[in-house]
């Protein structure tokens, strides 16, 4: 059993948050502890909530999961207490058991809590992965195309990843962007081969690798303008296969999203105002 307690919570009130994330240590190299990412008023994640291939917005803040099914301007449709109040652990997603809808996390120090519905409750998987008081940034990916996502840390430019979600260590690591890498690193498949590889997003510019090897990018582009101006997803917008970029602008009310269909460099497909 997980120590993971949650309150069941038939209804949060939605009013019209001010979403104010504290950026003025978000330049510094990313780490899940930086407020400027992982601040009180939450965090940015899309995934395929209802298995229709087509990954969508959601967003975390204080324990409460906020997602919506279609990449247009709205409200939430599904939302949820995952977590605890004062929660500190890092909001991760994934298709942790390969049914095809993705569901939620929580990363703390080492140990993460993996749910496979989008509820309420305990945790149904929990594992140690890392060190004890972990600093790596979690990431979440297919890394090995079996269907399941699993977890990921990356400390510096280094890439621990693993293939099951249980206990152990990496199964695969290596070395990927520069010692004292600053970029927000994030996973995803760039070119619609079945596995998740890593991608860096360094001052607006996205460098992404099709392999889980040391190496450098093999596609890179411009998409967006640096944090803290816009904060980077990925995600499956047109359920096409291929992870491609986003932006979340959180400076604007409601928080808004501007996702493109394809890696390279240009101006967004389209945008949508999320009110949370
Ligand atoms: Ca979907
Ligand atoms: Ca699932
Ligand atoms: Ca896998
Ligand atoms: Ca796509």
């Amino acid at each position: 059993m997980s120590k993971i307690r949650t309150v069941a919570i038939g209804a949060v009130v939605s009013t019209a948050t001010v979403l104010l994330l504290d950026t003025t240590t978000a330049t510094a190299t990313p780490d899940r502890d930086d407020p400027g990412i992982m601040s009180s008023n939450g965090v940015t994640l899309a995934g395929d909530w209802n298995g229709d291939g087509i990954d969508t917005a959601g967003y975390y803040g204080k324990a409460v999961w906020h997602l919506r099914n279609s990449n247009t301007t709205g409200g939430t449709n599904i939302e949820f207490q995952y977590g605890d109040p004062g929660e500190a652990g890092f909001p991760v997603v994934g298709d942790w058991d390969g049914d095809g809808i993705d569901t939620v996390g929580l990363v703390r120090g080492d140990t993460w809590y993996l749910s496979n519905f989008l509820g309420s409750g305990f945790a149904d998987v929990v594992l140690r992965f890392g060190d004890p008081g972990e600093t790596g940034f979690p990431v979440v990916g297919d890394w090995n195309e079996d269907g399941i996502d699993t977890p990921g840390l990356v400390r510096d430019n280094h890439w621990f990843l693993r293939d099951t979600n249980s206990t152990g260590g990496a199964n695969v690591d290596f070395t990927y962007g520069s010692q004292n890498e600053t970029g927000i690193p994030l996973a995803g498949d760039w070119n619609g081969n079945g596995t998740d590889s890593p991608g860096l997003v360094r001052d607006g510019t996205w460098f992404l690798r099709n392999a889980n090897s040391s190496g450098p990018a093999n596609v890179s582009f411009t998409y967006g303008d640096p944090w803290p101006q816009h904060w980077p997803v990925t995600g499956d917008w047109d359920g096409d296969e291929t992870n491609t970029p986003g932006v979340v602008d959180f400076n604007q009310g409601p928080i808004l999203w501007c996702l493109r269909n394809s890696n390279t460099t240009g101006i967004a497909d389209f945008c949508f105002g999320y009110a949370v």
